[in-house]
């Protein structure tokens, strides 16, 4: 591939969550579940980032990063149903204004799989009154700080979200029951879109520029057994609900689950002003009646002829995927922002390979027309990777747990060359 330049304005970065990186977020159902002993470490202090923020995004500016992506800790900033704590949102609103201090345009993401206990003892997600809350809740946050803040993400992977804590059972409530599975995503997208409205309704009466979006974790799933029938139809279904049902279903307010009625979620104007989507790889669908929603398992990538690259946890690394997860968004006409994208690897040039080979299929992506604005990698320091606690490591800086101290590797250079230049170099192979 010839030398490629990015659109001007390109948002380059990188991304967190709060319970992944700051510490102490002990008002949280992630922390109550930690506690319990349902993972394989806690989280405890993590990268201590709720005091050494300043740090970290020092670091994130002397890589030539003009974007960084973080979220708000709800059960922080609300401990108490409708309480809202003056001391968090002080807190955070020093957060963003480090970040425009250092030129860094912060990407707020009001949910990022964390509640606040009053609300999970209420049912969290499944509960429609969660629908509500978040929209009081958002409306807050963006009173404090949309005079900072242009870019924000309701919720992060909402699909994710409730496959893990309602499907699978590995995140709080972890509950294993279909008919819940459903309802979240049905109030998912009804607080979306709540959430989306409250963002607007508060900048709007301000004078403030809100461009609002959600974090959409984007698969391709191809077929286990190419030749299988069953597992071409797994694989399509899932594709089509999982992928392109959710982004519909924002757009349009009609929610389709197949084998199920229609839902209309909200009154059908469009609540994205730009896509965000995260890509790690592919997911290989093997047909399976019963106990998936998709007709069908994940089939290891241990053995799988087609996977020639894996991370640390075995996920199937495909550079190729990206511009396809890209091509689905182009029938919106919508900017696209990659929320997320990153490796999870021991070895620091397997990370840089998976950085400038997925950034050539970005820009293949964009020479087919996706309007694509940004890329975050994730993540910018190592963090807590939820039920697997601390091993995976996924940072452009390196975190030694003990001391606190990071280490910025070879691959965030690299990267940073390419933040820096707004270009990727020409590629022989
Ligand atoms: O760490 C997670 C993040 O919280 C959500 N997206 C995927 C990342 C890697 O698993």
């Amino acid at each position: 591939m010839a030398e490629f330049t990015f659109p001007t304005g390109f948002l380059w970065g990188s991304a967190t969550s709060a319970h992944q990186v700051e510490g102490n977020n002990t008002n949280s159902d992630w922390w109550a579940w930690e506690q319990a002993g349902k993972v394989a470490e806690p989280s405890g202090l993590a990268c201590d980032q709720y005091q050494r923020f300043r740090d970290d995004f020092d670091v994130a500016q002397s890589l030539s990063h003009n974007a960084h992506r973080l979220s708000v800790e709800w059960s922080r900033i609300e401990p108490e149903e409708g309480r809202f704590s003056d001391e968090a949102i002080a807190h955070y609103r020093e957060v963003v204004t480090a970040l425009r201090q250092r030129g860094l345009e912060p990407i707020v993401s009001l949910h990022h799989y964390t509640n606040p206990l009053w609300l999970t003892k209420q049912g969290g997600w499944a509960n429609p009154k969660v629908v509500d809350c978040f929209a009081r809740f958002a409306q807050r946050v963006v009173e404090s700080l949309g005079d900072q803040v242009s870019y924000w993400l309701t919720i992060n992977e909402p699909m994710v979200y409730a496959v893990m804590h309602y499907l699978d059972g590995v995140g709080p409530p972890g509950e294993q029951s279909l008919p819940a599975f459903l309802r979240v995503i049905e109030h998912e997208l009804r607080a979306h879109a709540a959430g989306y409205h409250a963002v607007h309704a508060v900048a709007s009466a301000q004078g403030w520029t809100a461009r609002v979006s959600l974090a959409n974790h984007a698969q391709p799933f191809p077929p286990c057994r190419r030749w299988h029938p069953l597992d071409r139809f797994a694989a399509t279904l899932a594709e089509r609900t999982y992928n392109q049902g959710f982004l519909e279903a924002v757009m349009s307010g009609r929610w389709r689950f197949p084998g199920r009625r229609t839902m209309r979620v909200h009154d059908g104007r469009p609540t994205m002003d730009f896509i965000g989507m995260n890509y790690y790889g592919r997911v290989f669908l093997r047909s399976a009646w019963r106990g998936s929603p998709w007709w069908g398992h994940r089939c290891s990538t241990q053995h799988h002829p087609e996977v020639t690259e894996r991370n640390f946890l075995e996920w199937d690394v495909y550079p190729p995927g990206i511009r396809q997860i890209l091509r689905w968004a182009l029938p919106y006409r919508l900017p696209v922002l990659i929320t997320e994208n990153g490796i999870c690897t021991t070895d620091d040039r397997q990370r840089e390979r998976f950085i400038l080979n997925h950034l050539r299929w970005v820009a293949r992506a964009i020479q087919d027309g996706v309007p694509v604005i940004g890329y975050l990698y994730w993540s910018l320091i190592d963090n807590f990777e939820w039920a697997k606690g601390y091993i995976p490591r996924f940072g452009l800086v390196e975190v030694d747990y003990v001391t606190q101290a990071r280490r910025v590797r070879d691959s965030a250079r690299r990267f940073a060359e390419v933040c820096r230049t707004n270009r990727l170099p020409e590629h022989n192979g």
